[in-house]
């Protein structure tokens, strides 16, 4: 188990565990599994994958574009509900906005679930082009592309009407083709060729808006988010003429695809035989997989309440079986006469590592079920 250091630096700012993790504090849903991920920064290692991805990325926009994009990499992933949706124009009912799906350190503080939570105000302080890399936290599901704590890289260009005059077209239709040939264009100088395709989709603070999606692992596999900005944001800021693009980046998904890593939870590891692979600059690496251990899949049912959600028992599996655990899967869903709702749900474990011993995962197994018993309102079968 890692030690959880006590007082953390991030950005020249210092942070108490306390402030962060608040035992009994109905406001606060940050576990220690998740306050160990703060200041760790694996978008500040140059050796690391998501560093070498993020440096790339600079690259490209450094040598295609005539402005230079100022990049910020140390802003405080610790933010006011301000910042994080009232900013971004998120409705007051949004769902992200919920504890179920966002951690609170208090009613009025989060972690950043996204890096568009810096947008607003780096637009306020005159930025018209920046490039903004973070760790991000989302209480989410279990697969191997989705992970709570993941590295999001934004980007924000603000035109103004001497860039569209010339050339036939409405503002935001311009700015939206300038977005979608722009990305294309970091998608070729990243991969070369690689099967993508968009995707319309809704976000508060851009319309229209985009989905990248691109084939991995035999299958479609969302890598970004992007739109043009409402008008709403830049008026607040200050720039009523200007109109603007943005995306958020994934950069787990993106250096998935760059280096063939197959699961997220690899960029946390620390063995040897994952870090020696990769090394400053060198964008044309495969990973050599050192582990095929076989999963091992363990079924569990129960009647659920009201109260039950998804991301809760995956906060529980993860709890007690950090990184061994690979996916969790709704695998049977029913009814019975008298209204009580069943799930089934599977559980792979694999370690990235090592083989698991039987023993060993029924352990995990039998604390996991006791755990979900006894934190999550729900009756085992
Ligand atoms: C956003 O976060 C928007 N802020 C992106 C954006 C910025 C849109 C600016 C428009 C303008 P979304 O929730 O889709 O969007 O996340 C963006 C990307 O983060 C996804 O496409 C995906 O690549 C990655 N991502 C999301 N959840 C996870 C997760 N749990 N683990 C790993 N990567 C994730
Ligand atoms: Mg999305």
């Amino acid at each position: 188990k890692q030690p959880i250091a006590a007082l953390l630096e991030i950005g020249g700012v210092k942070i108490a565990k306390d402030d962060v993790v608040k035992e009994n504090d109905p406001t606060n849903n940050v576990p220690d599994t998740i306050f160990s991920k703060l200041g760790v920064e694996l978008h500040r290692r140059d050796n690391h994958p998501i560093g070498i991805l993020k440096n790339a990325i600079y690259d490209y926009f450094d040598t295609n574009f005539p402005a230079k994009f100022v990049k910020f990499d140390d802003l405080c992933p610790i933010v006011s509900i301000k910042e994080n949706f009232d900013d971004v124009l998120v409705p007051a009912d949004h769902i992200s906005r919920s504890y179920n799906d966002t951690y609170y350190v208090d009613a009025q503080t989060v972690l950043r679930c996204h890096t568009s939570a810096h947008q607003a105000e780096l637009l306020r302080k005159g930025h018209s082009h920046f490039l903004v890399t973070g760790d991000v936290y989302r209480r989410d599901s279990i697969d191997s592309t989705h992970y709570p704590v993941f590295h999001q890289m934004e980007g924000v260009r603000v035109f103004s009407p001497d860039d569209w005059a010339g050339s036939g077209m409405d503002a935001t239709s311009y700015v939206a083709m300038d977005l979608k040939k722009s990305l294309e264009g970091l998608a070729k100088h990243l991969f070369g060729a690689v099967d993508m395709r968009w995707v319309d989709t809704y976000f508060p603070f851009t319309n229209p808006s985009f989905e990248l999606e691109i084939f991995f692992q035999e299958k479609w596999m969302e890598v970004l988010g992007c739109g043009v900005t409402e008008q709403e944001i830049l008026r607040r800021s200050g720039r009523m003429d200007g109109v603007a693009w943005a995306f958020g980046l994934g950069l787990e998904r993106l250096a998935m695809v760059l280096f063939d890593i197959p699961d997220i939870r690899l960029f946390w590891s620390t063995d040897q035989r994952f870090t020696s692979q990769f090394s400053e600059g060198k964008l044309g690496i495969k990973f050599q997989p050192f582990s095929k251990y076989p999963p091992c899949y363990k079924d569990m049912s129960f009647w659920i309440s009201d109260s039950f959600t998804e991301n809760n028992l995956c906060e529980v599996v993860r709890g007690i079986a950090g990184d061994l655990v690979e996916e969790v899967q709704l695998i049977d869903n029913f009814t019975n006469k008298k209204g009580m709702t069943s799930h089934c749900y599977r559980i792979a474990y694999r370690s990235m590592e090592r083989s698991l011993t039987d023993e060993e995962i029924n352990q995990l197994q039998g604390r996991v079920r006791e755990a979900v018993q006894s934190k999550l309102n729900v009756v085992l079968r």
